[in-house]
């Protein structure tokens, strides 16, 4: 791969979930040597630090529809200007959560430099709620459908301008656990979903040959969502909602292997973090490991 200019900028949010220590992700992924495994690797890295954001002990709930909408909705107002400085600098937005619903920042600010975005969207959710559909009001459940425009429009107009990405050029990996209206919202949208069963049936690698060919597909750009409870629990226990049955460890890195190759990704986020409910730093090691491959470490 060749040298790529990444600039690393920590989002240490928790106000999208009900756990606390996910705010403690960005400094997990840093202990894990993120910076040095990527320079190790040839790469150009600065690191931008955090960007503030608010405890839930300084906000409030104001609808249970919805937890912290605008406290959410400013922090990625912020994230999203500071990548697309990023990008504008010719430089490469590797962003460190934090919940997943910081990923309404991390696309608002990529995706008004494409006149196209692709997104893969690893994880073990869809994230594709709406308050109207969400079993929890946690936002980090909506990000996704946020960045396609369905949702509140705080979250929707994120950055000035919506939607972001359109449903043909995006696919989620991973997925064993929908709630009922984001089903519906995919059969609406006909987005490509490689569910658990997808990944059993066909193998990671045809599955990754089939979601590159559709996120390149007329696009001149490629998101990485990857949130770390798409991995199996065993693997990754330090999220706050796993699933069992995920994807495995090998399974991942195969994943990354084959983004790598492809040479495809324009931007990327490793989401879900929370080293309160780790095993010693497990889980942000399998995200700096998975960062090594997506950035094109290779065994020989
Ligand atoms: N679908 C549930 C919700 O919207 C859980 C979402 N949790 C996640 N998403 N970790 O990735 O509340
Ligand atoms: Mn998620
Ligand atoms: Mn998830
Ligand atoms: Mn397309």
């Amino acid at each position: 791969m060749e040298k790529k200019l990444i600039s690393i900028i920590g989002m240490p949010m928790d106000l999208g979930q009900g756990r606390r220590g996910v705010d403690m992700g960005p400094s997990a992924i840093r202990y894990a040597a993120a910076q040095d495994e990527l320079i190790r690797l040839g790469h150009d890295v600065e690191d931008l630090g955090n960007l503030p954001v608010p405890s839930p002990e300084s906000s409030i709930i104001e609808n249970q529809n919805l937890k912290y909408l605008k406290e959410v909705a400013e922090a990625c107002e912020q994230l999203a200007e500071t990548v697309s400085q990023v990008v504008e600098r010719g430089r490469f937005p590797l962003v460190f959560g934090g919940d997943h619903s910081i990923a309404i920042g991390t696309i608002a600010g990529v995706a008004k430099h494409y006149k196209n975005l692709g997104v893969i969207w690893y994880d073990a959710h869809g994230d594709l709620n709406t308050e109207e559909t969400s079993p929890s009001g946690n936002i980090h459940g909506m990000s996704l459908a946020a960045s396609l425009g369905v949702g509140h429009p705080s979250l929707v107009q994120c950055g000035g301008y919506a939607p972001k990405v359109r449903p043909e050029n995006i696919v989620l990996i991973g997925t064993r656990e929908l709630d009922p209206g984001e089903k519906e919202l995919i059969r609406q949208l006909g987005i490509r979903v490689f569910t658990m069963h997808e990944i059993d049936r066909l193998g990671m690698a045809r599955v990754m040959d089939e979601a590159i060919h559709i996120v390149s597909k007329d696009t001149d750009g490629v998101h990485l969502s990857l949130d770390l409870d798409g991995l199996d629990p065993k693997d990754c226990p330090g999220v706050g909602t796993p699933v069992p049955g995920g994807i495995s460890y090998r399974e991942s890195h195969l994943a990354m292997e084959i983004l790598a190759e492809a040479n495809i990704l324009t931007s990327a986020e490793f989401v879900e973090v929370n080293p309160i409910l780790d095993q010693a730093n497990q889980t942000a090691k399998v995200a700096v490991a998975l960062m090594g491959s997506a950035f094109g470490k290779k065994i020989l």
